[in-house]
């Protein structure tokens, strides 16, 4: 893949060199046993960051997001989120799957539900023959939003209503991260107002492989179990956790470059006439925008062929990431080629 310049996804990037090296030399041990001092130094590490008691390292972010659904609910309860969220799109219909639960998808605003919405979803206690109402789950940054960022103050009014109502909180926040080097919000702060955060180490942050889930030691202590029953105890995985470890320690403030490299992308599609795209969406490092004179799958083809790999952003329209392993010279080709493929 290395003659394409690679927008696909921030799931792209390799391992660097400084990062391998943090691997090869990991200290491991029988993480089922919980004796893997990598994995356990990664799992403080995390939870500190987070703000939370305890973390728990897993495979991938949707092991992450699931185990996490399936310790708040029992079968037949129902998650409220918003309908273009990643659990409800793309985690191949794991909520029924592995937990008998449904989705209650509500339409957001870039991403964004409000407290009223979400209020007149929740079932009321009374009327047994309903689901009964779990989980509240909200996603940060939103990927098929286009990377958004969720306002803070609608964060907290969300907290406040589920508080109301006896809901657990969710955050989907596989590119927290993002979130928190575009708004200058700590981390810690977006995390506080959640019982459960899920996260990714293997977007932006460059890792090869791997999420962190956060809550009380108590979820944690259920997400271990519930994650040896699915298959996801592993071994002297601390190999993998210490390129984790180095991600969240030198990989974190970087993000910055990826948002600006977005911006240089926005700034051309954004005077485009052969292309829809909300620039107010393009907040971090995704661009999702709407080929008009081409349809998706002819954009992708003709992209390819001169070198760029985007992905499908919604159904009608494109999606570009940016990361660590696209140079701001590749940017600059990869504007030519849009330049010449759109317009
Ligand atoms: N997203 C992937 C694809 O699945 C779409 C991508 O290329 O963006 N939450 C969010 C918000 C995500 O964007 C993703 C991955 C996940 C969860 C799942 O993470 P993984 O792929 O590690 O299971």
């Amino acid at each position: 893949m290395e003659k394409y310049i690679d927008l696909r996804s921030d799931t792209v990037t390799q391992p660097s060199l400084e990062m391998r090296k943090a691997m090869f030399g990991a200290e491991v041990g029988d993480d089922v046993f919980q004796e893997d001092p990598t994995v356990n130094e990664l799992q403080d590490y995390a939870a500190d960051i987070l703000g939370k008691e305890a973390s728990l390292f897993v495979s991938s972010g949707v092991m992450g997001n699931q185990l996490c659904l399936n310790v708040l609910t029992d079968p037949g309860d129902e998650v409220i989120c918003e309908k273009d969220c990643h659990i409800f799109n793309y985690e191949s219909g794991s909520p029924a799957k592995l937990s008998g639960i449904q989705l209650y998808p509500l339409d957001g605003k870039m991403g964004v539900i409000t407290p009223s919405q979400v209020e007149s979803a929740i079932r009321p206690l009374s009327a047994y023959y309903m689901p009964r109402t779990k989980v509240l789950e909200i996603e940060n940054t939103h990927n098929r939003a286009g990377g958004t960022i969720q306002p803070l103050d609608n964060i907290i009014e969300l907290g406040k209503l589920a508080a109301k109502y006896n809901l657990h909180y969710h955050l989907d926040g596989a590119r927290i991260w993002n979130a928190s080097v575009a708004s200058g919000i700590p981390v810690k702060e977006y995390a506080k107002y959640f019982d459960t955060v899920s996260c990714c180490l293997s977007k932006g942050l460059g890792a090869p492989v791997g999420s962190i889930i956060a809550g009380s030691k108590d979820f944690i202590k259920e997400a271990f179990r519930i994650r040896k029953s699915w298959g996801g105890g592993m071994r002297q995985v601390g190999i993998l956790a210490a390129a984790g470890l180095y991600a969240l320690k030198n990989n974190i403030n970087r993000l910055e470059e990826d948002h600006r490299k977005a911006k240089m992308l926005s700034d051309l599609l954004g005077g485009m006439k052969s292309i829809e795209i909300n620039l107010d969406a393009v907040q971090t490092n995704i661009l999702i925008f709407k080929p008009l004179k081409l349809t998706v799958n002819d954009a992708l083809l003709k992209c390819k062929e001169q070198g760029l790999l985007l992905s499908v952003g919604n159904t009608d329209s494109l999606r570009a990431i940016t990361h660590m392993d696209v140079s701001f010279a590749q940017i600059e080709k990869a504007l030519k080629i849009i330049y010449n493929v759109f317009e």
